[in-house]
């Protein structure tokens, strides 16, 4: 994979676990913090997972909750101020480095970095969410090292539309073949799929069993050679997680028009 091709990723459950201990238990401070009586156990965050956006999370479960304001601008409202909490909350959380980097990000990043490889993040959380989780993992200047930040913020629809790909994509000014996104859910997946964009998913916890259509591969995490679909290309040390040379292989696997020379 060479200079002219970005690597873009995906952060809530990509990156970083932060879906069940992150986002889940800042959501229930807040509610405590707003006086609600709601709380989201794993099982159920789980279930609204399907659902993008924490704020959009949050008004799709208002729908059942008989105590929630039954006029639309008011449960807005107490939507955006339980949401704006949360993102205070989380920021909190990470920022005491409760939630490590999933294994083999940052050998990805670094052998990104080594070879020229451009990096986009491209995801449907808030920007300051992944503020505060970046600057604690790789320190205040985290974001030069990545040439494109398409945030929740930055995009009228979240995935699993593409507009996040697509933004990220003409910022880059390179075409869908030319990126690879890394992902962990079926909606991510599909919002990179709609892009045209080759997507390797790292499943996350929330998602280890889930059906993903489309995806150039998929496994556990970066930090195995075991457990992926296709199977990872032989003859690499075991030990390594896996890295460009891997994606490489799956690509030039299904169109190897978009391999080797076009570096
Ligand atoms: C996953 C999401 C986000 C987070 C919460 O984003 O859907 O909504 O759950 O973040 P990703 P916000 O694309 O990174 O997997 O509360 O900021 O929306
Ligand atoms: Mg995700």
């Amino acid at each position: 994979m060479g200079a002219r091709k970005a690597v873009l990723w995906d952060v809530d459950g990509t990156i970083a676990e932060t879906e069940r201990d992150g986002h889940r238990v800042a959501f229930n401070r807040a509610f405590e913090a707003c006086g609600l009586p709601w709380r989201w156990d794993e099982a159920l965050y789980g279930d609204l997972l399907h659902i993008t956006g924490g704020c959009e999370r949050l008004l799709h479960d208002m729908q059942t909750r008989p105590d929630a304001p039954v006029l639309p601008t008011a449960r807005d409202a107490l939507a955006r101020t339980v949401h704006a909490k949360k993102n205070a909350l989380y920021a909190d959380l990470v920022g005491t480095g409760l939630i490590p980097l999933r294994g083999g990000v940052s050998k990805l990043m670094v052998q990104c970095h080594a070879r020229g490889v451009r990096m986009g993040i491209a995801t449907t959380t808030s920007r300051s969410n992944v503020d505060a989780l970046m600057r604690w993992h790789l320190g205040a200047s985290w974001a030069q090292q990545f040439s494109v930040i398409v945030c929740g913020e930055d995009v009228e629809r979240k995935k699993p539309d593409p507009a996040a790909y697509v933004q990220t994509l003409q910022r880059l000014g390179i075409g869908p073949l030319e990126a690879v996104a890394i992902e962990d859910s079926p909606p991510g997946a599909a919002g990179a799929r709609a892009a045209g964009i080759p997507v390797i998913v790292t499943r996350s916890a929330y998602f280890e069993q889930s059906p993903i259509e489309g995806a150039l591969a998929a496994g556990p995490g970066l930090h195995t050679r075991r457990g992926w679909w296709p199977a990872l290309r032989t003859g690499a040390d075991e030990r390594e997680p896996v890295g460009l040379d891997d994606i490489e292989a799956w690509r030039a696997e299904v169109n190897p028009a978009a391999c080797g020379t076009a570096e």
